[in-house]
C-alpha cells in the first residue's frame, strides 16, 4: 500500500518565550500568537542528552524543560490549535543538531513542524486514502542522515509507515508487534547505530517491545518497566547522551517522569516531577536548544 504524497504546505505560528532570559531572549511574536513568562529556572542543572517537555493542548503551549528537576522548564513555544486535539511531536526538522516541536492533526492527517525559535515553520501532509484518524504520528531519524522526519502507525493493522523527506510516498512500511489496537508506538535509537528503530508500548502490562533496524520481525528486546495498574505514557529518549535511546514512563496523574538509561526493566534511574500548571498535559521529548545556547548563536 502507498500512503500518497507528503507535501510541503504553508506555515504555522510559533512563539517561543526563554524564561528568565535576558532582553536578547525574550518572547518572538507572530499571527497574533503570544507567549508567557513562567518561572525563572532555579537549581536546575543542564545535563546534556535528551530532555522532557509538556504540552498543553488547550493551550496550544510546549514547556520544554532543560534538565530532569522540578523547575527545569526554560522554554515556552506557543504551537498549533489550542484545543484542537493535535499530538504534540519533537524532532531535529532541519539536521542543526537540536529538536524543535511539532503537531500533528489526526482529522485531517497532517503534521505541523516548526524549526525554529522563531518561525521557519513547515506544514507537511501525509495524504493517503487509508489513513485513519486512529493512526498514531512518531518522528524519527530513520536513515541517519541527521535530519528527523515523520512517520505514522496504524494500530489496526500494526503497520509503520516512515518517509526519510517532505514529499512522495513512504519510504518504508512494515508490520511489527501484531494487532493490538491499544499499543503505543514509540521511536528510539536502541541499537546506537545512529538510525532511529522503532518500539511498541503496551499500557495494560507496561510491556515495552523494540525492534532493531526498519523491518518486519520480532521484537529484538522487550521488557517489562512499571507498573501495570498504572497505564502511563511511554517515552523515549538518550537521556544521557550516549547515543543510544531508551525508554521512560509519564504518569499524567501526578505529573512525574521516570526515566532509565537501560533497555530492561527495574527502577528508573532519574525520577522526578515537572512543574508546570494545565491540564491534559501530554509528554515530548527532545534536545532543545538550552537559552545559554540561543545567547551563543
Ligand atoms: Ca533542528
Ligand atoms: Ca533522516
Ligand atoms: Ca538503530
Ligand atoms: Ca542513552
Amino acid at each position: 500500500m502507498r500512503m500518497g504524497a507528503v507535501r510541503v504546505l504553508v506555515a504555522l505560528a510559533a512563539v517561543v518565550c526563554v524564561i528568565g532570559g535576558s532582553s536578547l531572549l525574550g518572547c518572538g511574536r507572530q499571527s497574533g500568537h503570544r507567549g508567557s513568562v513562567g518561572e525563572p529556572e532555579i537549581g536546575v542543572t543542564h545535563t546534556p542528552g535528551d530532555h522532557v517537555g509538556l504540552y498543553d493542548e488547550s493551550r496550544g503551549l510546549f514547556h520544554l524543560a532543560g534538565g530532569h528537576a522540578a523547575l527545569a522548564v526554560v522554554v515556552r513555544v506557543e504551537f498549533g490549535k489550542a484545543g484542537a486535539g493535535w499530538v504534540p511531536m519533537s524532532g531535529d526538522w532541519d539536521g542543526d543538531g537540536f529538536d524543535t516541536v511539532g503537531v500533528y492533526d489526526p482529522e485531517n492527517g497532517e503534521f505541523y513542524l516548526g524549526n525554529g525559535e522563531a518561525g521557519e515553520e513547515a506544514r507537511i501532509t501525509f495524504a493517503s486514502g487509508r489513513r485513519d484518524k486512529e493512526w498514531l504520528p512518531i518522528a524519527g531519524d530513520w536513515d541517519g542522515d541527521g535530519t528527523d522526519t515523520v512517520g505514522l502507525y496504524d494500530p489496526s493493522s500494526g503497520k509503520f509507515y516512515l518517509t526519510n523527506r517532505r514529499e512522495g510516498p513512504p519510504d518504508v512500511e512494515f508490520g511489527f508487534g501484531g494487532t493490538k489496537a491499544k499499543w503505543v508506538p514509540l521511536a528510539g535509537d536502541w541499537d546506537g547505530d545512529g538510525k532511529d528503530d522503532v518500539g511498541l508500548f503496551d499500557p495494560a502490562t507496561s510491556k515495552f517491545r523494540l525492534r532493531n533496524g526498519l523491518a518486519s520481525g520480532k521484537a529484538d528486546v522487550r521488557f517489562q518497566f512499571g507498573s501495570r495498574e498504572h497505564r502511563w505514557t511511554p517515552i523515549a529518549g538518550d537521556w544521557d547522551g550516549d547515543g543510544t535511546g531508551t525508554v521512560g514512563l509519564y504518569d499524567p496523574t501526578g505529573r512525574r517522569f521516570y526515566l532509565t538509561d537501560r533497555l530492561a526493566g527495574g527502577r528508573a534511574q532519574v525520577q522526578f516531577t515537572l512543574k508546570v500548571t494545565g491540564r491534559d498535559l501530554a509528554p515530548v521529548v527532545g534536545r532543545w536548544r538550552h537559552p545559554s545556547q540561543l545567547a551563543g548563536r
